[in-house]
């Protein structure tokens, strides 16, 4: 039996704009997805699960089932529907209700600020590579701070590696850029900053609360012995992962990381970025005071070298073997025999979470605690002939990802709580409805939820945990 510590958080996590629906109610200013899922016309994030309308059901579900804690975005063009200046009042209230109705449910929130939801109006002024985002961000932050009180953890950003690498080089998201490695790279020392700039005001303000930044990780692998691939498995990771944790949780970037970027940078015939000594002063500072760092973990790369140019072919449908994954200047992602992918060809390797909970607990010794904060499997679903969904394959999936958190607890890695993604099923971004994650299943047509059989499970390791 899975053995968890007493005071180990078993939660699961949602994020505003798959969820909510609503996107044009209240006020809401527009988003950097609407118009680009507008001009694809595969899918809309309206209604989604209709969590700004079913909140009180998701909630009453979650008490039921155990869980106590749950991820949540507080949707920025919600309370200020141009990214600054007017606040939208309607808005403002709307995620207190919610709130208190999660209090009042016993469960507690966790709360990103930004989960990929930039407002359209500072997403055409350039997004996360223009500096005054950052600022905008902090005065969104600031008033969340002062505004809900009731609220204890705050996530800051949600994967900073994901915004950057989809916007810039594989153009799965908004704008659709490919291949643009300087901009990349220059979008991920400004989320750090961004992340900086809020983590350093928290403390100037003395919320009484946590905070800390959310990291999805793709644990890198060379696949072979091979120096050629060792090497593309180094610069594969620092474009991923390294120069966002470093600059998040140690607060600076070593020669040899800089040397790293540029020589990825430049194999694209592209300029390098710039970093200021003000800039890192702000990162250094917010790395001594963090409180936690989550991981996002899916999957892991097993990388080979590769000279070519770029080609990265994105599976977002479902159809086994359709990705192509190779970086000019970085490598190539290739399949490692024997092991299982899922239909979107996301390899399936639990030990690659032990990993990286090591690496970070090594590495990073100043972060308190970690926390799981998104796991899961996405599958196409749908209820069978007695309208149940019986999702062993999740289960096991969800089992096997805990019994390494299990293990890397026992020889001392401080992570203190996971977070299934995801809590219902929603909106995935560039895959649409047909990629479920849900402890719940959603008929998107009814609104109705129907618990799936590792909501069950969930339940019963929680209250066995308990004993
Ligand atoms: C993470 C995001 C989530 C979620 C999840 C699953 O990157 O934080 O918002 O979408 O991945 O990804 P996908 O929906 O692409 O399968």
């Amino acid at each position: 039996m899975l053995k968890l510590p007493k005071d180990f958080v078993f939660g699961a996590a949602t994020a505003a704009y798959q969820t909510e629906g609503s996107t044009t109610v209240d006020g809401k200013g527009r988003v950097l997805w609407d118009q680009f899922l507008e001009e694809q016309g595969r899918f809309s994030a309206d209604p989604a699960c209709d969590f700004y309308n079913q909140y009180p059901i998701d909630f009453k579900n979650a008490r039921e089932f155990g869980i106590t804690s749950l991820r949540v975005s507080i949707a920025w063009s919600r309370i200020f529907p141009e990214g600054y200046g007017k606040i939208e009042p309607r808005g403002v209230a709307f995620y207190h209700r919610m709130f208190k109705e999660m209090k009042d449910n016993g469960i507690e929130p966790y709360v990103t600020l930004h989960h990929f939801d930039t407002p359209e109006a500072l997403f055409v002024k350039g997004d996360w590579l223009n500096k005054e985002m950052i600022d905008h961000f902090t005065d969104f932050a600031t008033f969340c701070f002062e505004e809900y009180k009731e609220i204890h953890f705050w996530i800051t950003i949600n994967e900073p590696t994901t915004l950057a690498k989809q916007q810039r080089i594989t153009g799965t998201f908004p704008p659709g850029a490919k291949y643009q490695f300087a901009d990349c790279f220059q979008q991920q020392h400004y989320l750090n900053l961004a992340h900086a700039r809020v983590v350093n005001k928290f403390r100037e303000m003395n919320v009484p609360g946590e905070i800390g930044v959310v990291h999805a990780i793709q644990t890198v692998y060379p696949n072979s012995e091979k120096e050629a691939d060792r090497l593309a498995a180094i610069r594969q990771d620092v474009l991923e992962n390294k120069f966002l944790l470093d600059g998040t949780l140690k607060g600076s970037y070593s020669p040899e990381l800089l040397e790293i970027v540029e020589s990825i940078i430049k194999a694209n015939n592209q300029s390098m970025i710039k970093i200021t000594s003000d800039e890192l002063a702000e990162l250094e500072q917010a790395a001594e005071t963090v409180d936690f760092v989550g991981v996002n973990y899916y999957y892991s790369k097993f990388v080979e070298s590769y000279d070519g140019p770029s080609e990265f072919i994105h599976n977002g449908t479902g159809t086994k073997g359709s990705s192509k994954r190779k970086l000019a200047g970085v490598g190539q992602e290739v399949l490692r025999e024997g092991l299982p992918t899922t239909d979107w060809d996301w390899p399936i390797y639990p030990q690659g979470l032990g990993d990286t909970l090591r690496r970070i607990s090594q590495d990073y010794p100043n972060v308190a605690k970690i926390y799981i904060t998104e796991n899961g499997l996405g599958k196409k679903e749908t209820p069978d002939e007695n309208g149940e969904i019986i999702d062993t394959e999740r289960i096991e999936y969800i089992e096997n990802h805990l019994k390494e958190v299990a293990k890397v607890i026992e020889e001392g890695v401080r992570v203190a709580g996971y977070f299934i993604w995801s809590y219902q099923d929603m909106f995935s971004w560039t895959n649409g409805y047909n990629k479920r994650y849900g402890l719940f299943y959603v008929d998107f047509e009814t609104q109705e939820r129907i618990p799936k059989k590792s909501a069950y499970w969930y339940k019963e390791l929680i209250e066995n945990n308990k004993k």
